[in-house]
């Protein structure tokens, strides 16, 4: 006590806290201050990682199952002397503490305080996938800690005798209340009941009040204590044993055998020692004591001290007072003795009285609250109120010559921030520490977060899909590659994560392969995982099993293709994969897998380490400044101008950003298919009705993530302005001139050009005539009223206006559902009649204007939303993915297809112009009754032959939230040929006969 006086005052002047350490008012530096009532998600701080401190236990591997204070406690005293702790979490939840408060910068500070430094992993030792892992772990700990009820690790077949016969050299450390053994081994345990059943409780507080708790958990603190004690031990015994041994440790054991001389006055009378307030039982004075400001303590432990004391405080004569002579003397007349020295030390102030007495060579100390405790500069010597993860907490308590203890340290982990890694490092390895593969693939893909696979299984990659399965990733087992390859490009387009579709060799990958390309030629992030034949057969085109060079054949309808040659490049392979599909303009790669790389082996480390976490794959590409002025300047100057949304404006999920831009400058929108939603349909600057009108008269168009390709007439004129000009923001700069001149490119990524032009935006910089709005507004009321009319008419046989009008109403009020949507009048009236009112909602056949994307999207899109969908199918583009609402029933998913069956491509009229029996090129079977398929799978089947039919079949299936099919009848006479895009399709120049 005398000593930490004298360096509080020593280092007052160096300390850049100009502290005494007895007033409130000198405790500068802000404690963590607590957030009251919130239980905030725990937010790692940002910024890398201070590295694990090197210290003695460096190299060792503790697997800590410990929860709540007692055993975290011991485990962080671990991880600050070197060792390297992994907790293992309940998945969800997480450690129990981690919604106890006080909070600071989103974190519990008591989980913070005694988890420090860790790594969090969530597992389920009961599901198998998991507890793989665990047992990985063990298999290369040196340390596994816990304190669950004698009992629960059997249960989980975990006990020291299950985990030392797969690592001998395990030391298995329990913590719990009151031990293994023992009648109350099982009972539960909190400090508060171990501090009452020690006895510790009645030792503690004055004698005329009652039993006390000690103001901290100290009970729980002793538990951890000695469990890194007996871990430490265990270390030693087992540098001579080479085995490792189970550590028993419990809080009433620690607690009993610090109980001192209450134990002591037991042993020597048979009594229970009484609770005696500050005083020491065999010494006096030894006790707090009243100065004229505040309490501070006394500890004189012998009669010369005695007597500096007396002459220190001005009451000499206390020493040859009878009462006082010796200590036994003094032990019978404490309370005398207490009220003589106050009537001279009451005099003072505290701070006088530490002085005097410390300089007569009498221990003496103040009694400090927690925050002048913390700011004690004795504290800050000794780097015991250190930072940690951004929070203040205490430091390590043991320094060690020649290592560091640095006051700056890793924080406590959020749950399972580190489970992909450690998932990953810990992947299974066989009982010789191997590898494979198989297992390096699923791991790689986990790591790297890609959690879905849509594929077909057979040789080489059957046992890659049930692995990735069993170790929790989703696979949604298709019944033709194209679609599953369209539900992982869709996945890929609504998340911005690379959709996986697995194949396998040859045929496999080919019919995967037209979906790989159709994601690359739309910006689908898309990763096609095939696996592939022998390559030195295939090569020498010896006619192996599937033989096919399947990633020279992928080469021109990808992004990219790559191959893995060897094992240990798995994980760069998917790094390449994923970085190449979602960096830049996104698009599909394809990554080739030969059986002999899946199945080959790799030492289980070795594997870990090749492994590749991709960081920020998708880098922002911010457009210059510069750039951004000049279409700024440029839209100023415009009197008509037009914003374009292209698809690429949907993928960046800029939405609040692109309508802020878009209702600050009052600009008209016009959104291509799939940007519909981007604002809602019945936005009043949206030109959808009066898109021809817009489109010819804009003198400036900015094209947001649109290309000017065949979908908007390649820029020419008609249907554009021949004196328009042009604003393109592109991820792409080859897309810039590519079909017209483009005055004001902006190249970036949409996101970053998006708050760009905002941010340069001068208020009322940007405005359209007043005249244009107008002139497009009566426009759009025109053709409005137009649509009304056909889509009022309830015709039977019903038409394509009468049936999407029942759609639209039914949907009008469920913004979440997604309308999937493909076929020629089928698409092109649906695309125009169905408003959206959401961003991403609308899919349809994309750029290559494809069928058969129809089931492959409707599942992408159920899988990753788990949203209802709508799939409006013509009945011929149906027909080429129609065997997935097998798949759709199989995985129960809330998708209903509707097919617009009128009996062909684009009608179902078509004669056969040599009069012979066998129907017309465009002729589907009349009469088909598509809704009988889905009976097949447990379905349910509607047949709607009019507009009310079709909107009760559509909602009856739409809230029983199960696959369905309803059969929509629609004249076969009325379609149009190639519907809006007729003027594509040649036609001879001779006549082949009358056209219908
Ligand atoms: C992979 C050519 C464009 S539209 C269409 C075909 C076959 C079908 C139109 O008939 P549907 O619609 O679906 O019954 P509707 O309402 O007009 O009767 N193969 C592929 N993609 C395309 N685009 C075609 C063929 C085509
Ligand atoms: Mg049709």
């Amino acid at each position: 006590m005398a000593m930490e006086v004298r360096m509080s005052e020593a280092t007052r002047d160096k300390s850049a806290q100009p502290a005494s350490v007895h007033g409130r008012a000198s405790v500068v530096g802000p404690p963590n201050r607590p957030e009251p009532d919130r239980v905030p998600e725990h937010k790692p701080p940002s910024g890398p990682e201070p590295q694990r401190v090197a210290g003695p236990f460096s190299g060792l591997l503790v697997i800590d199952l410990t929860h709540v204070l007692n055993g975290p406690f011991g485990t962080t005293i671990l991880g600050d002397l070197g060792a390297r702790v992994i907790k293992i979490e309940r998945p969800g939840h997480g450690d129990d503490t981690r919604t106890f408060g006080p909070f600071f910068m989103g974190q519990s500070l008591y989980f913070s305080f005694v988890n420090r430094g860790k790594e969090s992993i969530a597992l389920n030792l009961k599901a198998e996938a998991d507890r793989a892992v665990f047992l990985n772990m063990v298999r290369q700990a040196d340390i596994l800690t816990e304190n669950f009820r004698p009992g629960a690790m059997d249960r989980l077949g975990c006990s020291f005798g299950e985990l030392s016969k797969i690592n001998p050299r395990l030391i298995y450390a329990s913590s719990t209340g009151f031990g293994q053994t023992g009648p109350l081994r099982t009972f539960p345990a909190y400090d508060t009941i171990v501090q009452g059943m020690s006895s510790l409780m009645s030792l503690t507080g004055f004698p005329d009040g009652p039993p006390t708790r000690v103001g901290t958990s100290v009970s729980d603190l002793v538990g951890g204590t000695f469990m890194f004690c007996g871990i430490a031990a265990a270390l030693y015994a087992r540098e001579k044993t080479g085995v490792g041994c189970h550590v028993d440790v419990s809080m009433l054991d620690g607690t009993f055998c610090f109980l001192e001389q209450g134990l002591m006055h037991y042993a020597a009378t048979g009594k229970p020692a009484e609770r005696i307030g500050n005083r020491h039982p065999y010494m006096t004075p030894f006790d707090t004591f009243e100065a004229s400001d505040r309490q501070f303590v006394i500890c004189c432990g012998n009669d010369h001290l005695f007597g500096e004391l007396c002459k220190a405080i001005g009451r000499p004569e206390l020493t040859v007072d009878a009462r006082f002579l010796t200590d036994p003397d003094r032990n019978k007349n404490a309370a005398a003795l207490k009220i003589e020295m106050e009537v001279a030390l009451k005099r003072q102030p505290a701070e006088h009285w530490l002085k005097v007495i410390h300089e007569a060579g009498v221990p003496v100390g103040p009694i400090l609250d927690s925050a002048e405790a913390a700011e004690l500069p004795q504290i800050k010597a000794r780097n015991m109120w250190i930072e940690a993860g951004g929070v203040k907490m205490p430091g390590n308590p043991v320094k060690l010559s020649g290592y560091d203890d640095p006051p700056v340290r890793a924080g406590a982990p959020a749950l399972d921030q580190h489970g992909p890694a450690l998932r990953a490092e810990f992947a299974a390895v066989d009982s010789a520490g191997l590898t494979d593969g198989f297992h390096l693939m699923v791991d790689a893909l986990k790591l790297n977060g890609l959690d879905t696979m849509y594929g077909v299984a057979g040789i080489p990659v059957t046992d890659l899909a049930r692995l990735a399965q069993a170790e929790g990733i989703r696979y949604v087992g298709f019944r033709h590659e194209q679609s599953a390859g369209n539900a992982a490009a869709i996945a890929g387009y609504l998340t911005r994560k690379p959709g996986v579709c697995l194949t396998v060799s040859a045929p496999g990958f080919l019919n995967g392969l037209t979906a790989l390309a159709n994601a690359t030629t739309n910006g689908f992030p898309m990763i096609q995982i095939s696996g592939s034949s022998d390559r030195a057969k295939v090569d020498l085109q010896r006619g192996a099993y599937e033989e096919l060079d399947q990633m020279n054949a992928a080469k021109p309808f990808a992004k990219a293709a790559y191959r893995v040659d060897r094992v240990e490049d798995i994980g760069l392979g998917v790094a390449r994969a994923l970085r190449t599909a979602l960096s830049g303009r996104p698009g599909g790669v394809y990554l080739d897998l030969p059986g002999s790389v899946l199945n080959a082996t790799l030492d289980g480390r070795a594997g870990a380490r090749s492994l590749i976490r991709v960081v920020d794959p998708e880098p922002r590409q911010p457009p210059a400044p510069e750039a951004v002025q000049r279409a700024l300047d440029l839209l100023a100057r415009a009197e008509r101008p037009l914003i374009v949304l292209g698809k690429g404006a949907a993928y960046a999920q800029v939405d609040a950003g692109i309508r802020e831009f878009i209702e600050k400058t009052g600009i008209p929108f016009q959104p291509m298919s799939m940007a519909k939603g981007l604002l809602p349909d019945d936005h009043p600057q949206s030109t959808m009705a009066t898109r021809s009108y817009a489109l010819a008269n804009a003198d400036m168009v900015m094209l947001v993530g649109a290309r000017l390709n065949w979908l908007l007439a390649h820029g020419e004129s008609p249907p554009w302005s021949r004196d328009a000009r042009f604003v393109q923001l592109d991820i792409d700069p080859t897309e810039i001139d590519s079909n017209r001149a483009i005055d004001a490119p902006v190249v970036g990524d949409i996101a970053s050009s998006v708050s760009a032009l905002l941010a340069a935006l001068a208020p009322g910089q940007i405005k359209p005539r007043a005249s244009w709005v107008e002139a497009l507004a009566q426009k759009k009321r025109h053709n409005v009223e137009r649509m009304a009319q056909h889509l009022a008419a309830k015709h039977t046989p019903m038409g394509f206006f009468g049936a999407l009008g029942a759609i639209k109403e039914v949907l009008a009020d469920k913004p979440d559902v997604f309308v999937v949507n493909e076929g020629a009048n089928t698409l092109d009236l649906a695309r125009d009649v169905l408003e959206m009112r959401t961003p991403r909602k609308r899919i349809d056949s994309g750029t290559w204007g494809v069928m058969g994307i129809g089931m492959g999207y409707a599942i992408g899109a159920s899988v990753v939303s788990g949203n209802p969908v709508v799939a409006i199918e013509g009945d011929s583009a149906f027909g080429f993915s129609g065997m997935e609402i097998e798949t759709i029933c199989r995985y129960h998913l809330p998708i209903v297809t509707v097919v617009f069956n009128n009996g062909g491509i684009y009608r179902g009229d078509g004669v056969n112009l040599a009069g012979g029996a066998d129907p017309s090129p465009t002729t589907l079977m009349r009469g088909a009754r598509y809704d009988k398929l889905i009976e097949a799978f447990g379905g349910a089947s509607y047949y709607a032959v009019d507009p009310p039919g079709l909107a009760n079949a559509l909602s009856a299936a739409l809230a029983a939230g199960e696959p369905a099919l309803i059969d929509c009848a629609i004249d076969p006479s009325i379609g149009t040929e190639s519907g809006h895009i007729g003027k594509l399709n040649p036609r001879s120049a001779v006549s082949v006969g009358p056209h219908v």
